[in-house]
This record gives structure tokens, C-alpha cells and sequence, in this order.
């Protein structure tokens, strides 16, 4: 994928975005994978371009080639370095002059992710209810919902079986993902957030808007974005 250039408002102020895709941008240690030290690099030429800003598509620890579907959210996906090499890269994004926004993927995890994989095994866990389940129905699922490969029962996913859908009726799993943006703020200093698929959790439940509000509202103004409308 090409990176994009976008236009966001932060803080009111007009703010040139670069979107960048980690994994095709620029590799620095010549294993074919593109990374946070090779990205680094490349500062000058992003704040040439005009940009002050750059928007990296999900660079938490995940299975799959795009990062949408995390198994660690308070870790960097090791293709691309380390929790360090990410601290390095936006300490030096800063020094020119350049914000620094994630993706942040609210609507769901990986169907690897631990909390799942728990859920999926033992319907006694308290990752359990984190997740939504459904009987099987003469051992079929409904649309958007997925059978589990341990008993006869569902789990809704909307995008897909991988990409379990997490389930914010649970006070518990908002609660977490709060910590999570705290984590990226404070401990990683990211300047904010676009925040992946969020329209979903906004329209199928209605009381998930109320909910998230204060995840806003606490933290430095975010971007929110859905990436149908922008990739
Ligand atoms: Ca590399
Ligand atoms: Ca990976």
C-alpha cells in the first residue's frame, strides 16, 4: 500500500497527516520488512513533503501483515523493533516538529489474542464475557457470527472469524482499552489517536457511545476516523 496523505484538524489548527504503512515503508536491517528504525530515518524526507504529522496503521503485536487484529496491545509488533525503537522514533518525530497519531483497534482483537483464546477454551474465564456467544443454531452460525472450533457455539465477528468483536456491554473491556490509550500516551507519547472501526461500535450499540466518551475525554483530543472512509 502507498502511504496517503491526508488532512486532519487537531486542535483546530489545519495539520498535514502522512499515513504510513510500517511493514512497505522503509526496512533498515535489510530482512525485507519494513520498521520502526527505517521509518526513523526517513523523518526528513516526511517533514520535507510538509508534513507535521504521520498516522501509522496499527503497529501493536499482531499475526497478520496489516496489524488490524492485535494479540498485544501494550506491545510493538516485533517485525517492526521494540517498544524502545518506538519511543526512539517519536522522540525524534517531535524533534521535527512532527505529531505522531495510531491506529487504535477498539472494535475487536485477533482471534489469538490471549483474552480470546481463554474465552474460546473455558466458558468459566473472565475473559469470557468480553466476547459475545451465541448457541449454534442445527450447528450453523448467523451471518457475521462464527463457529467455535472447540464446541457448538458462536462468537460474532463482523469483519471476520479472525477478528473477534469485542463486546463493550461489558464495563470491564472499556475499562481496559482505557488503559491501553493511557499506555500509548504516556509510557509511548503518541500525540493521538485514529481510532479503527469505531463507527461500528457507535451504531450497533447505542449505549457504547455514552460509554466511550470518556475515553475522550480524559486524554489529548483524538482523531477519530474510520478506515473505510480514508484507505
Ligand atoms: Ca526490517
Ligand atoms: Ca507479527
Amino acid at each position: 500500500m502507498h502511504p496517503l496523505i491526508l488532512v486532519a484538524l487537531l486542535q483546530a489548527h489545519p495539520t498535514v497527516c502522512y499515513e504510513v504503512f510500517v511493514r512497505s515503508f522503509y526496512d533498515s536491517n535489510g530482512d525485507g520488512i519494513g520498521d520502526l528504525r527505517g521509518l526513523t530515518q526517513k523523518l526528513d524526507y516526511i517533514a520535507g513533503l510538509g508534513a507535521d504529522c504521520v498516522w501509522l496503521m496499527p503497529v501493536a503485536e499482531s499475526p497478520s501483515y496489516h496489524g488490524y487484529d492485535v494479540t498485544d496491545y501494550y506491545k510493538i509488533e516485533p517485525d517492526y523493533g521494540t517498544n524502545e525503537d518506538f519511543k526512539t522514533f517519536v522522540t525524534a518525530a517531535h524533534q521535527h516538529h512532527i505529531r505522531v497519531l495510531v491506529d487504535l483497534v477498539l472494535n475487536h482483537t485477533s482471534s489469538e489474542h490471549p483474552w480470546f483464546r481463554e474465552a474460546l477454551k473455558d466458558s468459566t474465564s473472565p475473559h469470557r464475557s468480553w466476547y459475545r456467544w451465541a448457541p449454534a443454531q442445527n450447528g450453523v452460525c448467523a451471518n457475521n457470527w462464527h463457529k467455535s472450533p472447540i464446541r457448538d457455539e458462536c462468537y460474532f465477528g463482523l469483519f471476520w472469524s479472525g477478528m473477534p468483536d469485542l463486546n463493550y456491554e461489558n464495563p470491564a473491556v472499556l475499562e481496559e482499552m482505557k488503559r491501553v490509550a493511557r499506555f500509548w500516551l504516556d509510557s509511548m507519547h503518541v500525540d493521538g489517536f485514529r481510532l479503527d472501526a469505531v463507527r461500528h461500535l457507535y451504531s450497533r450499540h447505542p449505549s457504547s457511545a455514552a460509554r466511550l466518551r470518556p475515553l475522550r475525554a480524559q486524554h489529548r483530543p483524538a482523531v477519530v476516523h474510520d478506515r473505510g472512509s480514508v484507505g
